[in-house]
């Protein structure tokens, strides 16, 4: 008899907290949900509308800057191409020939040199008669006589073949060549 007791009050307790519950929640539901609605709807425009200002102003800046680095990369194509123009031309460093006269004869007879490359030309006369180192249109050390030296300086504007001769004795007897190439 003492067990049912504490069992059927906490049936009964448990029976009016659940229809208790029911009645409250149902009240409470309606009532306020009048109220929350409109909060709710605030804030929803609230957050439409911060959306909608953040979207419209990202597409406007995005379109704008992104259309500029998509071309950007092209101008790295002709750097290359502007590199490579310029270096070979101005290229050649000077250069020095050294010629020795004898009699008669020049040695060597036959020299190169580039076109726009700065040429440098000893002679030398180590024979017993007067000589000279002469191209036509270019340098011409003049008479050396025995012993004497003479430095000339040149720079070919053109490929060529550049024939130099002793004014003294004539190209048929003293004669060579400097071969001026691109
Ligand atoms: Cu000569």
């Amino acid at each position: 008899m003492k067990l049912p007791r504490p069992a059927s009050v906490l049936l009964a307790t448990t029976l009016l907290l659940s229809a208790a519950l029911v009645g409250c929640g149902g009240s409470s539901s309606k009532t306020a949900s009048e109220p929350t609605a409109s909060p709710a709807s605030a804030s929803a425009t609230a957050t439409v509308a911060a959306a909608t200002s953040t979207s419209t102003a990202a597409p406007t800046t995005a379109p704008a800057v992104a259309p500029t680095n998509t071309p950007a990369p092209a101008p790295a194509a002709p750097a290359p191409t502007s590199t490579p123009v310029p270096p070979p031309p101005a290229a050649p460093a000077p250069t020095t020939l050294s010629v020795s006269i004898v009699d008669f004869a020049f040695s060597p007879t036959s020299l190169s040199a580039r076109v726009g490359q700065t040429v440098m030309v000893n002679v030398r006369n180590t024979g017993a008669a007067p000589h000279s180192f002469t191209i036509d249109g270019g340098i011409d050390s003049g008479i050396l006589n025995p012993g004497q030296s003479a430095a000339l300086s040149m720079t070919p504007s053109q490929a060529a073949i550049l024939r130099f001769y002793c004014k003294v004795h004539g190209a048929a007897t003293m004669s060579g060549q400097i071969a001026v190439t691109p």
